[in-house]
């Protein structure tokens, strides 16, 4: 299949734009409260399920005729036919010349996927089956540390999208995980992290899994050596007559796509877990990745996981726009984005179960779309990339929403709630759901400055009482927050991030952007490192601030 002629266009191009254009100023002459008064059947015609989620979204600034335009957009982008390249393991991400099949790593066992004449579906399970086994072995105490005591902490060392994916799911399915077993994830190089993850660890019964594509992070690299150095030092004793490997073979794993890395660092091949180049770092958490995921809960419950990724992506890559899910988000984010000039979206999740949700769609959205030039390497013409942001509520209720009801930024907000919660307790979970139902009318609705001064409210005070109101929100509700449902929540937020990026032209699956710092750290460390005065040869800024920072080292406190 060819690349469609619509794919990678500039959205300027598109009939549906110039309706937008001018839905757009027809918008600024009504309200929520007025669309709702003159259509009370809002909530039925703007509401949307999915492999179980509920949204409604009758609270955002659109009509029929809104909603419409915004699905020819979709239509006139190409979207469908780049969903379609997606699937069938086409090179879509262009400047990196990858296929983008993360939808691969939940496709059932027996399905067909080719790509370079091999079925990488088969590939997949393989690496499933041999990650179920290892999980098995840990969970059970099968698994025994170099001095015969079973592992009781797993300790995942990554970064980025090997990183981000395992701690919010682990969070997100803490009530579903052994909870004789400790976790704890290092990420930054800061040796505060892991000095703290590891302090009331014992060596003898803790497994570290190293989790990098690459296999070359910086990070990463920097703390699997101080994990190898923290585990030698208490149980390499050479009396025993076992050798460093000995000790690395028991309690260090690999996750990662580069063999050769691996086993440089000392690492059995055979305990490492591999995945592919088709998979970007954030669009992992499901891969070989999700290890210490698969090691918490069980290989069942995270082949439930992945069965609720793969019914979303069915439903993503067969509903007509008009009724998908993750195609109507995308859509109502480019409405946000590029006609009301918006730049965040609150993602507000009334689960704590679900607290670094928020952080884990920062890097998924941001790193995706934050571009700046087309498929075809051509300046965009319009906004790209939304900030994705939050807090779970009710916590972010006390302190930052005080800006999105009354400050003078627009910011839609996406509100996830669940008809119940894992762990009930009292009537916590009705307090906690009548929360989102309120703040979700408050934006909306707001309050008049009559109705606050029906209230007697002195007339000095009404205005900074006023609740403008017609702030745009999606309510996203569910039964119950499980593996199955997780991975339903994240692959609709991916594809939801595809559908905006398609429109925009761009490559969601590159991250250009994040290179050059690398690059320069590395020529830095060694003059931070060097005993002797280095002649600096940067920006007078970066050299004077070197010069402040080997001072600052060597002061005595
Ligand atoms: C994600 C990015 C990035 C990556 C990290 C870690 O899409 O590519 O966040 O995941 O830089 O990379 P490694 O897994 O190779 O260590």
């Amino acid at each position: 299949m060819s690349l469609d002629p619509a794919v990678g266009r500039s959205p300027l191009t598109m009939a549906a734009w110039n309706e937008l254009t001018s839905d757009r100023e027809q918008m600024s002459s009504t309200t929520l409260r007025q669309l709702f008064a003159d259509d009370p059947q809002r909530p039925e015609e703007f509401s949307i399920e999915a492999c179980g989620i509920f949204a409604d979204y009758s609270k955002n600034l659109v009509t029929t005729s809104i909603m419409s335009h915004l699905v020819q957009l979709a239509t006139e982008s190409g979207l469908r036919t780049h969903i379609d390249q997606m699937f069938l393991g086409e090179r879509i991400n262009t400047s990196e010349d990858r296929s983008v099949l993360h939808v691969a790593l939940r496709a059932p066992a027996g399905s067909t996927l080719m790509v370079d004449g091999v079925n990488v579906t088969d590939e997949v399970h393989e690496v499933l089956t041999h990650m179920g086994a290892f999980a098995r072995t840990i969970r059970s105490g099968e698994w025994k540390g170099i001095t015969g005591e079973r592992i009781r902490n797993v300790v995942n060392i990554g970064i980025g999208g090997s990183d981000l994916g395992p701690v919010m799911a682990y969070e997100a399915l803490r009530a579903y995980s052994d909870r004789d077993l400790t976790f704890r994830f290092v990420s930054n190089v800061d040796s505060a992290d892991f000095v703290e993850a590891t302090r009331d660890l014992e060596p003898a019964e803790t497994l570290f899994i190293i989790a990098s594509k690459t296999f070359t992070t910086l990070e990463t690299m920097t703390n699997a050596r101080s994990a190898r150095h923290w585990l030698l030092s208490t149980l390499h004793t050479p009396a025993s007559g076992q050798t460093e490997s000995d000790v690395i073979s028991r309690h260090c794993v690999a996750v990662s796509t580069n063999a050769a890395k691996v086993t440089e660092f000392g690492i059995d091949t055979q305990n490492m877990f591999g995945f592919w180049d088709w998979v970007g770092g954030r669009y992992s958490m499901d891969s070989a990745i999700g290890l210490s995921t698969m090691i918490a809960i069980g290989p069942k419950q995270f082949n439930d996981m992945l069965r609720g990724f793969h019914d979303m992506d069915e439903h993503f890559r067969t509903a007509p726009f008009a009724e998908n899910l993750p195609v109507i988000m995308g859509l109502l984010a480019v409405w946000y984005r590029n006609f009301f000039h918006t730049q965040t979206i609150a993602v507000l999740p009334y689960s704590q179960y679900l607290k670094r949700f928020p952080a884990y769609l920062q890097q998924l959205t941001m790193e995706s779309n934050g571009k700046h030039v087309r498929l075809d390497g051509s300046t965009v013409e319009t906004d790209t990339g939304l900030i994705y942001w939050g807090e779970p509520g009710t916590n972010g209720q006390h302190s930052f929403y005080q800006l999105i009801h009354q400050g003078t930024t627009l910011i839609p907000v996406d509100f996830i709630g669940f008809g119940r919660t894992p762990t009930p307790l009292g009537n916590h979970h009705d307090i906690l759901m009548s929360n989102i139902f309120a703040q979700a009318q408050a934006l909306a609705f707001g309050k008049t400055a009559a109705e606050i001064a029906a209230e007697g409210t002195a007339a000095d005070v009404v205005p900074h009482k006023v609740m403008p109101g017609n702030r745009p929100s999606t309510v996203l509700l569910a039964e119950m927050l499980t593996p199955y449902r997780l991975g339903t929540l994240v692959a609709l937020y991916e594809h939801s991030v595809f559908t905006q990026g398609s429109i925009w032209g761009i490559d969601s699956f590159d991250q250009w952007g994040v290179e050059l710092g690398k690059v320069l750290a590395q020529a830095i460390i060694p003059e931070l490192e060097s005993p002797e005065q280095p002649r600096l040869t940067h920006d007078p800024s970066t050299n004077a601030l070197i010069n402040r920072y080997r001072a600052l080292k060597n002061a005595a406190e």
